[in-house]
């Protein structure tokens, strides 16, 4: 049986689109049908996944895909056994501390004792232990943002890219917790078969972007 290299990318949302683009622009074609779980390249042994990108750091650990490809900020927070083995330069974003933009900001120890809405828990604990902060920590899966303006928490920890969804909801932003970007990650044992065809995939990608900057 021919080796296939399995890779698991969003199924649909703000990744899908460049994550298809870039195997595509890789070289590797597929039949365009909608709907589908799965997909088989037609020129390169890759099989693709579509899933939840929540979902994939563990899809990805558990050996049901071998690769995947997500936001570094999902791959931080799952705190899987993978590696990440390319940054992909697109969805840049940053992960970041708001207030209510009425309250005056006196540094990071002025978090001490609030109570943070967020989507990534483990991130933000991580942050607050760096910094010796003590803070509630307010788990959410969506609209974080208007979380202070209904009383559930005194600041969030979010995803922002422009910043326009803070300035709507009356906050700003105050601490950079971590950058993002999409990157692939990778299970750590992957063996030489398809090692191999993860390398020769990786050196196409290099190959465009090169060729793009
Ligand atoms: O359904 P599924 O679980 O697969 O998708 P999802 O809804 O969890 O994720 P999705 O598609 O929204 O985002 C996927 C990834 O894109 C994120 O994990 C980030 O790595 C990356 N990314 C890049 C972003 C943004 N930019 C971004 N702007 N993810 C979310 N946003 C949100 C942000 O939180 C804000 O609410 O978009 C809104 C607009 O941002 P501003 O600052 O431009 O106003
Ligand atoms: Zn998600």
């Amino acid at each position: 049986m021919n080796t296939l290299l399995r890779i698991a990318i969003q199924k649909s949302g703000r990744l899908q689109e460049g994550s298809l683009e870039l195997l595509k622009e890789s070289g590797l074609s597929f039949s365009n049908g909608k709907d589908q779980l799965k997909t088989q390249a037609r020129n390169f042994p890759v099989e693709v996944l579509f899933l939840r990108d929540d979902d994939i750091p563990q899809y990805v650990e558990d050996k049901v895909a071998d690769v995947g490809l997500v936001g570094e900020n999902v791959f931080a927070e799952k705190k899987k056994k993978n590696q990440i083995v390319k940054r992909l330069d697109f969805a840049k974003c940053r992960l970041s501390i708001a207030i209510p933009r009425s309250e005056t900001y006196g540094g990071i120890a002025s978090l001490h004792g609030k109570n943070i809405a967020t989507s990534y828990p483990n991130i933000v604990k991580d942050f607050l232990q760096k910094h010796n902060i003590t803070a509630g920590i307010h788990e959410i899966s969506g609209s974080v943002e208007i979380a202070p303006g209904i009383g559930l928490a005194d600041a969030i920890c979010d995803i922002v890219s422009t910043g326009s969804t803070l300035l709507g909801n009356g906050l700003k932003e105050v601490e950079t917790v971590m950058q993002s970007e999409a990157v692939i990650i990778a299970n750590p044992e992957l063996g030489p078969e398809k090692q191999k065809i993860l390398d020769k995939l990786l050196f196409r990608i290099e190959a465009v972007k090169k060729a793009k900057n």
